[in-house]
C-alpha cells in the first residue's frame, strides 16, 4: 500500500502557525503523490460550523464535528490534516479514541503565548487585550497543552518549513507512507 490513512491533529494557540504548517505538509505530501485532506478550524467556521461561537460548549461541539469529518476522510483512505486550536485536553482525548490505534497523531504546535501575541497576524490578541473580544484562548480562556503529544513543534525556534519537514519525516519513519 502507498499510504496508511491517519489524522495529523495540530493543536496550539491562535497564531501558533498551525494552518501554515498544515498547508506546507499538505503540499509536500501531494508532491510525493500521497492523498490528503485538510481541515482548518478557521475555514470550517465560515461554513459547516458557522453557527458556533467560542464558548467552551461551542468549542466542544466544533471539535466533535471536525473529529467526525476527519473520521470520514480517514475511512476514505486519506492522510488528514486538522488545524484546530482544540484547547481542551479531554476533547482531544475523545477525538483520539474515535480512531484506531496509531491513526491519531497529536502535534503540539508549541509557540509561546508571547510569540503568538507578538505576531498577532489578525490583530485578535490586541482586540482581546482591549476587551473587545471575549473568550479568547490564552487570554480569558484556557489552553490546556498536551502532556504527551506524538510530536512537539517548537514554534518559536523552527520555521514553518522546518516544522513541516519534521512532520513529514515522522510520517515516513513511522511508515505512514
Ligand atoms: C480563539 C478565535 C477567537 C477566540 C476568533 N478564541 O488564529 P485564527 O483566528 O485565524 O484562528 C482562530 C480561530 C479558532 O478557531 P478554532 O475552530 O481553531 O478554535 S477551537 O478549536 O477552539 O474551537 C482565531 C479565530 O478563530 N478566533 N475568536 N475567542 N480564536
Amino acid at each position: 500500500k502507498q499510504q496508511k490513512p491517519c489524522v495529523l491533529w495540530l493543536t496550539g494557540l491562535s497564531g501558533a502557525g498551525k494552518s501554515t504548517i498544515a498547508n506546507l505538509v499538505d503540499r509536500r505530501l501531494c508532491e510525493l503523490g500521497r492523498h490528503t485532506a485538510l481541515l482548518d478550524g478557521d475555514n470550517l467556521r465560515h461554513g459547516i460550523n458557522r453557527d458556533l461561537g467560542f464558548s467552551p460548549e461551542a468549542r466542544v461541539e466544533n471539535i466533535r464535528r471536525v473529529t467526525e469529518i476527519a473520521a470520514l476522510f480517514v475511512d476514505a483512505g486519506l492522510i488528514t490534516l486538522v488545524s484546530l486550536i482544540s484547547p481542551f485536553r479531554a476533547e482531544r482525548e475523545t477525538a483520539r479514541r474515535r480512531f484506531a490505534t496509531g491513526e491519531f497523531i497529536e502535534v503540539h504546535v508549541a509557540t509561546p503565548l508571547a510569540a503568538c501575541e507578538a505576531r498577532d497576524p489578525k490583530g485578535l490578541y490586541k482586540r482581546a487585550r482591549a476587551g473587545e473580544l471575549s473568550n479568547f484562548t490564552g487570554i480569558d480562556q484556557p489552553y490546556e497543552a498536551p502532556e504527551t503529544p506524538d510530536i512537539t513543534i517548537d514554534g518559536a525556534a523552527l520555521s514553518a518549513d522546518e516544522a513541516a519537514e519534521l512532520i513529514v519525516r515522522h510520517l515516513r519513519e513511522h511508515h505512514y507512507f
